[in-house]
């Protein structure tokens, strides 16, 4: 019924938008350009917005007629400063702590946490707008006469585009943030001399905006930690600028361009200087020039991946309706899966921070959960994609933050909390280097820099590169590994697993147990995934050290942990694995977390042929989870279910991430806005047509029956190789697979393998019996 109601509200002819009324909207063409998003009527919602960025600035494009809005970011804006959080109080209650765990007093083991080993203070500040860029038309348009309008994102090109008519004159206005020139430029162009004319201002809380110099508006504020500054230049071709009231009026233009500089003093630059120096460089080369050089540096990346899932009548549908009313079209998927590494390309680029909750795109002054750095799954899930989706150097803002920001204080956290070497980190953090226990007892729950270094080793599987894994892998891995070790404990007589190593404190991501006498508690020793990530990381290190050839006795020692750390379980009543040490009964049998998954997904220990029976218990756990849960949920079960070669229950969840977890923008909803869905669906598509964690390179571990005939070109596999697949009826058609360091393949089809040796730089073509095809 509201579903009828609502197609029939944008079915209509004419929509009402402000002053203006669009007219003949139903009319209007999808725009040309393969990955394209579109829509026939502005943002009337920020989620609606259309999002640029370049790694360090962002913008939200709104596409509105008479007063456009840009919605601006700077990835180092946040409020908070740099604190040491340790709590002096925290290793004396330790020893305590774990013994009451051990004792199974989980209560009077949660208070005296809460009160001892919490960081000081426990929260972080929020990731801050930088502000919004006004521009209002000073001829409004004809209330009864705007027709042709159209918003649109080319993802291929990087550019936002919103045009319409007005008066018989068309306007286009052009957004893109260049990484090249690290501005943001707006282009209007109208198609009558002199009709471009606007007011342009900008707002921000707790800021001063100041017109300059005739034609710049400069925007500056001051936060605890640092000071920050947005510079817009307007450079009208013809007609005149002026300043009045603390903004820009550009009368009479033939067309317009506004350059959008701003810098923080995060890394302890003079904001205006930078400012002004990356205006001066950016004018220098035009409007043409800045467009040209962004296009061919965002398609150098974008382009390296190319997919075709098939497509229906529907797909070109302007996307938010194509998404409402038909969320399985195939064409939707490939356009989500582009639309993730579009945006990783907007919020993650070199020297940059990186993708924060939200990636880089926030309106709020403080955002929900700060659009900090959680990583308990967001943030390492922002990072799934970058890899097999062949964009490895954005992944690096990860692995600088990592040694930049978190180490030092990592190692602080470690010794004052825990009385540890090597580092830590908890479930959140911020630019500021926070390393503590945050916000409440779920906070306690030391495996975040085990977690976070699955990445860079990763890095190194992928691209094969050995000085990487030399210089900044390895060194990450061994302090998370150090720290590891020093934080283990044996379990003691009467617990389940009297005389393993476990954890303890300990938690299963933000789950709750009901123990045998009916309580409640978060708060455990040796949870699964604990477990999981050690493995994951120990493995990795001892391997690393192997390639690298050092360290051989501290190798011998993680091995000897591994050993004897608590085994995974499968519980007795369920078959399912358990998610705690013992077999508690859930609080919340649907909760989104499923933390214990990560053996089998992002980690490599559970698999259907190596560890069957593992792989077939985490299958009852996820069906007992069910096909629910947030957007980063969602994407994550994707994920698994690939990972369980099931691709048509991959797809059901793919799905249900689309209908029920995005924004008419194809932002994921958490609820609210949370982008970690986005990336996460967006490796969950790859990961269904490419897997390479066990050694092999396997293709089409899971291909769903909904998208029968395919292809996808330039996916990344562990062992440096680049990926092209075609198949057809279901069918794997050809192979063709790049060995980009030489290193001897497995492929894997079905259950067919092959093994052969490679030589740098040779192409290898191979049909569905896996024998090499011609042109090899
Ligand atoms: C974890 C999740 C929440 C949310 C937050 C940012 O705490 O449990 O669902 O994603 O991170």
């Amino acid at each position: 019924m509201l579903r009828t109601a609502l197609s029939i509200l944008f079915a209509a002819t004419s929509l009402a938008y402000g002053q203006a009324k669009i007219v003949n909207a139903d009319k209007v063409q999808a725009p040309e350009g393969k990955w394209t998003l579109w829509y026939r009527r502005p943002a009337e919602q920020w989620v609606e917005a259309l999002p640029v960025g370049n790694g360090h600035l962002g913008a939200m494009v709104f596409g509105n007629i008479t007063r456009e809005r840009l919605q601006l970011n700077n990835d180092t804006l946040w409020d908070g400063k740099p604190r040491d959080t340790t709590n002096p109080k925290a290793l004396e209650a330790l020893p305590k702590v774990r013994q009451l765990l051990f004792e199974g007093k989980n209560k009077e083991a949660t208070r005296l946490a809460g009160r001892n080993m919490m960081g000081s203070p426990s929260r972080v500040k929020s990731y801050q707008p930088l502000g919004d860029l006004y521009l209002k038309d000073l001829k409004p348009a004809d209330a009864k006469s705007v027709a042709n309008y159209r918003r649109s994102l080319d993802l291929d090109k990087g550019i936002a585009r919103t045009t319409f008519s007005a008066d018989g004159v068309t306007f286009t206005r052009e957004v893109f943030a260049s990484a090249v020139d690290d501005v943001i430029v707006v282009h209007v162009t109208a198609s009558r001399k002199g009709a471009v004319s606007y007011e342009i201002s900008m707002k921000r809380p707790n800021a001063n905006v100041k017109a300059r110099e005739g034609n710049r508006l400069v925007l500056t504020g001051r936060n605890p930690g640092l000071t920050f500054e947005a510079d817009v230049l307007a450079l009208p071709k013809d007609g005149k600028v002026s300043t009045a009231n603390g903004a820009l009026k550009v009368e009479n233009a033939d067309e317009l361009t506004l350059i959008i500089a701003s810098a923080t003093s995060y890394r302890g630059d003079d904001p205006a200087d930078k400012c002004r120096s990356t205006l001066e460089k950016a004018r220098r080369k035009g409007p043409a020039g800045l467009r040209q050089e962004h296009v061919a540096d965002h398609r150098r990346l974008f382009r390296r991946v190319s997919i075709d899932l098939g497509r229906t009548d529907h797909s070109t549908l302007p996307t938010d309706e194509l998404r409402r009313e038909h969320p399985d079209d195939p064409k939707l998927a490939a356009l989500y899966f582009q639309f993730g590494r579009y945006l990783l390309m907007g919020s993650s680029r070199p020297g940059n921070l990186p993708a924060n909750l939200q990636g880089i795109w926030n309106h709020h002054m403080k955002a929900p959960w700060n659009a900090d750095f959680h990583t308990n799954i967001n943030l390492q899930m922002n990072y799934w994609p970058a890899e097999v989706a062949n964009l490895a150097e954005c992944h690096l803002p990860l692995f600088d933050y990592m040694e930049n920001v978190l180490l030092e204080s990592g190692r602080r956290t470690a010794r004052v909390h825990y009385g540890a070497r090597g580092w830590v980190v908890h479930h959140l953090s911020d630019p500021w280097g926070f390393t503590t226990p945050a916000d409440g007892v779920w906070g306690i729950w030391p495996v975040g820099a085990a977690w976070l270094c699955q990445h860079p080793y990763e890095h190194y599987l992928f691209t094969g590169d050995e000085d990487f894994l030399a210089e900044r892998a390895y060194p990450l891995l061994k302090g998370a590994a150090l720290f590891m070790l020093d934080f283990l404990v044996e379990a003691p007589e009467g617990t389940p697993v009297a005389g393993k190593l476990v954890t303890n404190p300990s938690h299963s991501p933000e789950n709750t147990f009901i123990k045998e006498d009916g309580t409640r508690s978060k708060f455990t020793y040796a949870a699964t995934m604990d477990l999981e990530i050690i493995h994951d990381l120990f493995t990795n290190t001892i391997e690393a050290g192997k390639v690298l050839g050092v360290d051989a006795d501290f190798r011998a020692e993680l091995k000897s942990a591994l050993e004897r750390l608590a085994p995974l379980q499968i519980s007795k009543k369920t078959g399912a694995l358990q998610e705690w040490v013992k077999d508690y009964r859930e609080a919340s049998p649907h909760h989104r977390h499923v933390s214990h998954m990560f053996g089998l997904h992002p980690g490599r220990q559970i698999t259907p042929r190596g560890t069957p029976d593992l792989a077939e218990a985490i299958r009852k756990t996820l069906t007992r989870r069910g096909d629910g849960g947030t957007g980063w949920s969602k994407a994550w079960k994707v994920n698994a279910w690939a990972r369980l070669e099931d691709g048509d229950h991959a797809h059901k969840l793919l799905i249900n991430l689309l209908r029920g977890s995005t924004f008419p923008n194809l932002f994921d909803k958490h609820p609210p806005f949370q982008i970690d869905g986005n990336f996460g669906g967006c490796a969950g598509i790859a990961e269904m047509l490419l897997q390479s964690h066990t050694g092999e390179v396997h293709l089409l571990p899971a291909l769903p029956s909904a998208w029968p005939t395919g292809s996808v070109k330039g996916l990344c596999a562990r062992g440096a190789f680049e990926v092209d697949l075609a198949w057809k009826d279901g069918r794997l058609a050809q192979a063709t697979i790049l060995s980009k360091r030489g290193k001897r393949c497995t492929v894997r089809y079905g259950e067919k393998t092959r093994t052969f040796d490679t030589k740098a730089g040779g192409v290898y073509r191979l049909g569905p019996d896996l024998a090499f095809a011609e042109g090899r």
